[in-house]
This record gives structure tokens, sequence and C-alpha cells, in this order.
């Protein structure tokens, strides 16, 4: 998980409108929609009343992320909850949180992002959570997945979260990662649900025959213009985004990208 600059999120909660938009224009569905469709809830778990959120500061390792806890509660209240930031850090805040009242945190070190269900002991995960949002877009923007080769690019977290629902949803996967024993157990791993999937060990190569790509991957311009036509969809979940700067803004249509958004309403839906 590549660590978040202030830069990549300083904009994000002035932004949330003009992102909805976009977002609305790409796959039909606003944020809200998809992070609930892909928890698989209504869309009007939002209005769980006296529901209360914390969001903690965490300053261990390379610390606070300025911005950071500003544009997680930022977003959870853009979808109609009752979010707050706890002034103090850590295990104080989360002592702060309980006694505010949350039933559910969110907090994050440099190694997890998690919620937190104080009531229910639900944990949720960002990566997981993220690679699910993402895909549940994907599939709106495609029109469906269905016997769709889709290449995923890293099978960390995220991309192993992605694979999991693209192969749910019917999608033929291909999965490459620069460490290829990393791609064989996720391939072994949806094998073994009976799901089909291929390990991919060529990057050029695959990116040459697919035109669904989710890259999940740590790496700047891992897709290179030649690889990306007026056919290519690309869902890229965190930073950096993959895309080499002209291409971003010749094919943002078809580019699914944000810092945050989607992964962190799709742990609020699937938390609560
Ligand atoms: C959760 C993000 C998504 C992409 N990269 C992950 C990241 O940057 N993780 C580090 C988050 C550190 C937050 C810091 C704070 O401000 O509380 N501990």
């Amino acid at each position: 998980m590549t660590r978040l600059k202030e830069d990549d999120i300083s904009k994000v909660v002035a932004g949330l409108t003009q992102y909805d938009v976009e977002l609305i224009s790409k796959t039909g569905c606003s944020l809200k929609a998809i992070a609930a469709r892909a928890a698989q809830r209504d869309l009007d778990s939002s209005s769980a009343p006296g529901l209360k959120i914390a969001v903690i500061p965490v300053t261990s390792g390379q610390g606070i992320i300025g911005g950071f806890t500003t544009a997680v509660a930022g977003i959870l209240d853009y979808l109609g909850f009752d979010a707050f930031i706890t002034q103090n850090s850590d295990v104080a805040g989360i002592a702060e949180a309980i006694h505010g009242g949350a039933e559910v945190l969110f907090a994050a070190d440099d190694h997890k992002f998690i919620a937190f269900n104080l009531k229910t002991g639900m944990i949720v995960d960002n990566g997981a959570a993220t690679g699910r949002g993402y895909i549940t877009a994907l599939n709106q923007m495609c029109c469906g997945l269905t016997e769709k080769p889709v290449l995923v690019i890293g099978a960390g977290p995220v991309g192993r979260g992605a694979a999991g629902l693209i192969a749910k949803l019917g999608g033929l996967v291909s999965v490459y990662d620069i460490d290829v024993t990393a791609s064989r157990a996720l391939v072994d791993e949806l094998r073994k649900q009976g799901q089909p999937a291929k390990v991919e060990t060529d990057l050029d190569y695959a990116l040459s025959r697919h035109q669904v790509i989710v890259d999940a991957s740590p790496a700047e311009d891992v897709i290179p213009p030649r690889h990306i036509t007026e056919r290519t969809i690309i869902a890229a979940p965190g930073v950096p985004l993959g895309v080499p700067p002209e291409q971003r803004r010749k094919h943002s249509a078809r580019i699914l990208h944000d810092p945050l958004q989607i992964g962190v309403a799709t742990m609020c839906f699937l938390v609560i």
C-alpha cells in the first residue's frame, strides 16, 4: 500500500461533488450507490439514526499525514454519516471516541487502515474494501464483466480483493505481479474456489491482450501509452496512478481513479 502524501488528498473534500458527477458519468452510479452495492447494503443505510463514526489520527511509524483524517471524515460526512475527528490521537483518541459515543472507529497506521464496529465486532480492511468498491464500479463501467478478460496488475490486498470479485462476477481474471510467486498464489486461491484465473509473467504481452485493466500496483506509469486505446477501461485504486499524465487527460472518461473515496465509502457500508 503506497503511503499517501498530503498533496494526494488535500482537495478530496472540496472536490467530492464534482468527483461524484464524474463517477456517475462513468458508472451510472453515485459514490454512495457504488459503496452500498459493493457492500450489498441498502442505500438508506447511511441514515442509521444516531450512528456516530470517529476518525482517529495515528502517530506511529511515519506519523500523521496532513489532511488524512479530514479527508476520511469528509467522505463519511458526504455520504450522510455523523463522523468526527478525535482531538487526541492513538489510544487516547480511541478513549475519546468511545466517550464521545462513537459506534464505529476509523484509523490507519503505515501498514493497516481499518474500520471497526464496537457493537458488532466487525473489522473491515481498506485494501479488501477498495478492491470490492472498484470492481463494483468497473462492473458498471463495462456493463457487466461476465466472460470478459480482465488483467489485474498487483497481487497485494487491493488486487486480491479485486480479483476475487471479478471472478465472482464472471470475469476471466489474469494476474500479473512483479513477484510471480504472489500472482501464482492468488491464481491458485481463485482456482481452489472453482474460479478460472491465469498467471501472466510478461506484463507487456498481457497489456497488449487486455482492454479491461485493474492497476492495483504501486508502480508509476505501469501502463505505457501504446497499450491505452479508445477501448481501454482502467480501474486504478490508490496512488500512484499507473497511467502517464497525457493519457490520463485523453482517456479520463474510461479511467476510474481516486486516492481514498471509493475505499473509504465501501469500508463504511461494509462495517455498519
Ligand atoms: C490508507 C491509504 C490508502 C493508500 N495508502 C494508504 C496510506 O497512505 N496509509 C498510511 C496512512 C497513515 C495515516 C496516519 C494518520 O494521519 O493517522 N497514521
